[in-house]
């Protein structure tokens, strides 16, 4: 039994329905998918959610459909013609498929797509929903059903929701390009892990997340509305055992041997695909073509035995394909065959999986020209099938397994002339070189096997729980909000610490701007007319700016990060023994790049400078400030100044002064019971790190922080000031 129940949803369940002499015929589907998951969705309790692939004539039929896939816990979800038109055809082969594959000419652009789209979506997620009990884990698969994990979400707001994408997540300025981007980054972010065969596609979604929907980049998480979300590689494997047992059972020997004496004295290439587009079909018959020009003394000597299987022959585009395939390998054979010899054996359907197995014992090559492809499990299926043997794999750059296969050759399927090369190296390649090239394959793949995929999918999502769960603890909520009024209330001598910019304010572009709103001045005043409270904004800011805002109120201002100080007398004073002499140096540094960046600009303070890049273009602004942060960095150390990477801002000033030894001057002035202080930038640390151990530290926005709480944004911050104060 598996220690937790999950509900996998797809959009086609792992079995092929068909209608034979007026009776539905059910076979159970070999993919890779299935066989990875079988292990879970067969136990008791776990259920697979999926289409049918059929359109039940009558309410009988359907009856009957779901009694039977009942037997082995599917259910399905029926969807009319409609539906299978606008919802599959239509946007997600019409506009999903070659958008992620990069033929973003191919799309087709409807409305009336999306809109069936995202009705079959809410289809799906309405028998997803009614499969669900509390504790059970969804994992949704694949770019059908993107928005399906944000609608989970919706009613199910603790639930863990896995998502994994096959195919390809196109670079950001493509993914741009939709209509729909945002819906459909939004419906992803419902899931607490997003997973991806490549880096390069975690890259391409951070990316979109951040360019698009101004997410905050980081490694592999982000925060949405709060909630940690994990988006990481799981490159997927197969069930390299099945492939290795079956190479050696006779319907599959029996197949390779035949195949060998069809082919006797040639060397077999061998290529199995969809018909589609991203696979570079054409670009593979390019290449053989120019090895069978370039290389006459290779003639007779190799075939090119392509096994294309139908798909989507219907669409236009595929349809053009396929005639463009038909005429391009009548053409090789006729140019070049000779009688008894055809250099292509073109096959048009599909083989049960014994016989393709068979293929993939007797081919001496394998080669994969993918324009783009998420995985490519053929390529996998391949290597796992031979059997102490030989066997060479060519393998396109642009298909996600080649970042694993090292020992693979690797081609560029748009170099065409490269690619006839590699084959003719692959052909000519010795024996013990080809056995130490598939060893090497095989260690790999007999360890990430579907099954090790699934595992480590599940773990993963299992830490972002509990991730989440930890942060929860963190976050101000009503029953620590009441602890701490509890003790504000029981104590006589508070100092309460805060930050301005990001604590009480939200950001604005325009730091001038960035006033004290009515519920700010409100909350604080309130606060201040307790004689048992001293309070003090603690801000970055310049005194000038803080005097004119706060100077005629009975509260107290520390400005510069603790340069000056209006604290005990209200009028201000500037800390001791600070140089400035450094500053020249310094603020041409920051000119330079001042003039390189668009909208960015120095503030001179009295004894800092701060480098701003609040209105330049985010992520250019974010490149420029690492830069200049390198460029900083010695020259700092050189100085004993301190280097401060802020919200949108970089400042530097005296080492010597900072917000946490102007707080505890403070504290060791007045001798609070009871502290309370509130930031959000990577200044405050300085204070939640140096106040005593009693001080209720609390971070804005849940970042990395030495505080022990944290609340979301400033609104919470006025909140809490409010329930205090009354
Ligand atoms: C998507 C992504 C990603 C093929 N012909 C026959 C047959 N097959 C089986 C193969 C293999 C599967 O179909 C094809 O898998 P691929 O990975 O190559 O490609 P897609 O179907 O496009 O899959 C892809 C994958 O999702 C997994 O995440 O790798 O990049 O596009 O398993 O064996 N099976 C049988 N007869 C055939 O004639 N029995």
């Amino acid at each position: 039994m598996p220690e937790q129940k999950t509900l996998i949803v797809s959009n086609r369940l792992p079995i092929k329905i068909q209608r034979r002499k007026g009776k539905l015929k059910f076979t159970t589907s070999e993919g890779g998918l299935a066989t990875g998951l079988g292990s879970f969705y067969k136990e008791q309790g776990s259920w697979w959610v999926g289409w049918a692939g059929i359109v039940p004539k009558n309410a009988d039929e359907e009856h009957e459909i779901r009694q039977e896939l009942a037997k082995h816990n599917l259910i399905p979800v029926f969807l009319d013609q409609a539906e299978i038109e606008g919802f599959y055809e239509g946007f997600s082969n019409g506009i999903l498929w070659p958008l992620c594959h990069y033929r973003p000419s191919y799309m087709v652009l409807k409305k009336e797509y999306w809109l069936s789209y995202c009705a079959v979506n809410e289809k799906f997620a309405k028998t997803a929903l009614e499969q669900l009990s509390p504790g059970m884990r969804v994992w949704v698969h694949d770019y059908q059903l993107m928005l399906l994990p944000a609608l989970l979400r919706e009613q199910l707001p603790d639930a863990s929701i896995g998502y994994f994408h096959h195919i390809p997540f196109p670079a950001m300025e493509l993914f741009k390009m939709l209509p729909w981007r945002e819906e459909l980054l939004t419906g992803l972010l419902g899931a607490d892990l997003v997973g991806f065969h490549t880096f390069e596609n975690v890259d391409n979604f951070l990316d979109s997340c951040f360019g698009i929907l101004n997410l905050p980049k980081s490694i592999n998480q982000l925060k949405v509305k709060g909630r940690s979300v994990l988006v990481d590689v799981f490159p997927m494997g197969i069930d390299y055992n099945k492939y290795h047992t079956q190479a050696t059972l006779p319907p599959t020997t029996q197949y390779a041997d035949n195949l060998r004496k069809l082919y006797r004295d040639q060397k077999i290439i061998l290529s199995v695909d969809r018909l589609d587009y991203s696979k570079g079909i054409l670009q593979r018959l390019q290449a053989f073509e120019i090895l069978l020009n370039d290389h006459p003394e290779w003639r007779q000597k190799i075939v090119l035995h392509m096994l294309i299987v139908p798909s989507r022959d219907q669409v236009g585009q595929y349809k053009k394909l396929r005639n463009e395939i038909d005429r391009t390998v009548g053409n090789i054979n006729a140019v070049y065959g000779r009688p008894g010899w055809q250099p292509i054996a073109y096959y048009y359907n599909s083989l049960p999986f014994p016989e393709l197995a068979g293929l993939y014992v007797a081919a001496d090559i394998c080669l994969i020209t993918s324009l783009y492809d998420g995985m490519n499990l053929v390529s996998k299926e391949y290597l796992a099938s031979k059997n102490n043997t030989t066997g060479v794999l060519v393998i396109s750059e642009f298909a996600g397994a080649s970042r694993e296969l090292s020992d693979a050759l690797v081609i560029n399927p748009y170099a065409i002339h490269q690619t006839s090369e590699t084959l003719l190296r692959a052909i000519k390649m010795p024996k013990k070189e080809q056995q130490e090239r598939l060893q090497a394959s095989q260690a790999i793949l007999s360890k990430f096997t579907v099954h090790h995929w699934v595992n480590l999918f599940m773990q993963r999502l299992g830490e972002i729980k509990s991730q989440q769960r930890h942060e929860l603890a963190r976050k101000v909520n009503q029953k620590i909000s009441h602890a701490v009024k509890e003790r504000y209330d029981l104590s006589l001598n508070r100092l309460i610490l805060l930050d301005y910019d990001g604590t009480l304010v939200g950001f604005n572009t325009d730091a001038d701007k960035a006033t004290p709103t009515d519920d700010v001045y409100e909350v604080l005043d309130l606060m201040a007319e307790d004689t048992k409270n001293t309070l003090s904004i603690v801000s970055g800011r310049k005194y000038n700016n803080l005097e004119d805002w706060f100077g005629q109120k009975n509260y107290y201002a520390i400005a510069e990060h603790g340069i000056w100080s209006n604290f005990p007398t209200h009028t201000w004073q500037l800390a001791p023994g600070l140089q400035t002499n450094w500053k020249a140096q310094v603020k041409e540094i920051l000119q330079r790049y001042v003039d390189r960046t668009p909208s960015a600009y120095i503030e001179e303070k009295t004894h800092s400078l701060a480098w701003h890049y609040r209105k330049v273009e985010r992520a250019y602004g974010l490149r420029q400030a690492q830069e200049l942060l390198q460029e900083l960095l010695q020259l700092t150390q050189e100085k004993d100044l301190q280097l401060i990477n802020g919200d949108r801002v970089i400042e530097i000033k005296s080492k010597q002064i900072n917000k946490g030894k102007a707080a505890l001057a403070l504290v060791n002035e007045i001798k609070p019971d009871f502290i309370l202080c509130i930031g959000d930038d990577a200044t405050d640390e300085d204070m939640f790190q140096s106040l005593p151990r009693h001080a209720i530290t609390i971070k804005v926005g849940d970042k990395q922080s030495h505080a022990k709480y944290y609340v979301e944004n400033y609104k919470e911050v006025i909140d809490l000031l409010s329930v205090l104060a009354n």
